[in-house]
């Protein structure tokens, strides 16, 4: 799962060799949200990511006003080239639930981000995922959702060819012993749990970048100060996004530093090293009685040979945190 079309490897080491690698195309389907806003900076700003687009979903804050954010932060990045196609404004059977106490009312609350200036690109998100991932060689897209996973079931229903031709999906969204949003489900399940158990209920490889590891993903004062000695307005920015993400985090949940959730999931693209994963089953909780959301993962022994899925355990916190400085300062 971890091998890809697009990694080289040398053969004489044996080790990934990043520099000579074929830039890994993804589609980022999320919901910015402060976290997105870095899974996105994170994907523009490292070499070995070539982001094909952006979709959206509802989530972190309505559909519209994560639309509008995905582009302020192309803009941010001067990187409007990117497509951004808006996709579902509620979860299949539930109704919208926002998390406006962590993102606040625009979603990316704490910064004044600059207006688009490109339009939202025609065509539904969905259409767009299934359109790119049809048109391209069998395992050559690689997905990454970072919302609600309302839009990757849609497109696995409308066009189920795709859970065959995409090289991996990786799915930020809930946790083998953590939770956030109730005691036993993370925010992204819990908004569209039948989402869920469509997408992990396919048979494509999946990688479950949970709580479990995002938690250890903190901006800590050592990781802010590699970014403020930038010095640009990209990372003023972020680190204004950061400060209102922090106070909200300490309000909320009662941490001292808030964890980043998002960019993990392209860490682990750019350099498996920096997130340990282990191989094993992923149920999705849809109707329990205190437990609806819930990832119920299967730890116990060696996993299956047939097991599609994969949950990220161990951060190299120092490595995590390199990334997203350099991709800063690259994109400033
Ligand atoms: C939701 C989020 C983050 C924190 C809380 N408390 C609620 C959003 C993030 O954007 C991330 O994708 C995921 N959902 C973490 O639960
Ligand atoms: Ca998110």
């Amino acid at each position: 799962m971890s091998t890809s079309t697009t990694t080289s490897t040398t053969a004489a080491t044996g080790r990934v060799d990043a520099s000579r690698a074929r830039p890994r195309p993804i589609i980022l389907d999320c919901d910015p949200g402060h976290d997105d806003a870095a899974a996105i900076i994170l994907a523009l700003g490292n070499p070995a990511i070539d982001l094909l687009g952006v979709t959206t979903v509802g989530g972190n804050q309505t559909v519209e006003k994560i639309t509008r954010n995905a582009r302020s932060v192309l803009r941010l990045c001067n990187r409007e080239d990117v497509p951004v196609h808006q996709g579902a404004s509620r979860p299949l059977l539930h109704d919208v639930e926002v998390a406006a106490q962590i993102h606040g009312e625009s979603g990316l609350d704490g910064v004044e981000l600059p207006d688009p200036t490109v339009p939202v690109a025609p065509g539904h998100a969905v259409s767009f995922i299934i359109d790119t991932v049809m048109a391209a060689a069998p395992g050559e897209i690689t997905l990454v959702a970072t919302g609600p996973l309302t839009n990757i079931a849609l497109a696995a229903r409308i066009e189920p060819r795709i859970v065959g031709r995409i090289a991996e999906l990786v799915v930020m969204g809930g946790g083998f012993h953590e939770a956030n949003w109730t005691p036993a489900a993370e925010f992204n399940i819990w908004v569209d749990p039948e989402a869920a158990r469509i997408v992990f209920e396919e048979s494509w490889p999946i990688t479950m970048v949970g709580l479990d590891l995002t938690h250890q993903a903190l901006a800590t004062a050592e990781a802010e100060e590699g970014i403020r000695r930038i010095g640009s307005e990209l990372s003023e920015a972020f680190l204004g996004l950061m400060a209102f993400f922090r106070r909200a985090y300490k309000e909320n949940q009662d941490f001292d530093d808030p964890p980043v959730h998002d960019p993990c999931t392209i860490a682990y693209l750019i350099d498996p090293a920096i997130v340990r994963t282990r191989r094993a089953p992923v149920r999705i909780e849809t109707h329990g009685q205190y437990t609806t959301g819930a990832t119920v993962v299967d730890l116990r022994g060696q996993a299956p040979e047939d097991v599609h899925t994969q949950v990220a355990t161990e951060l190299d916190h120092a490595g995590f945190w390199r990334l997203m400085t350099e991709a800063i300062a690259a994109l400033s």
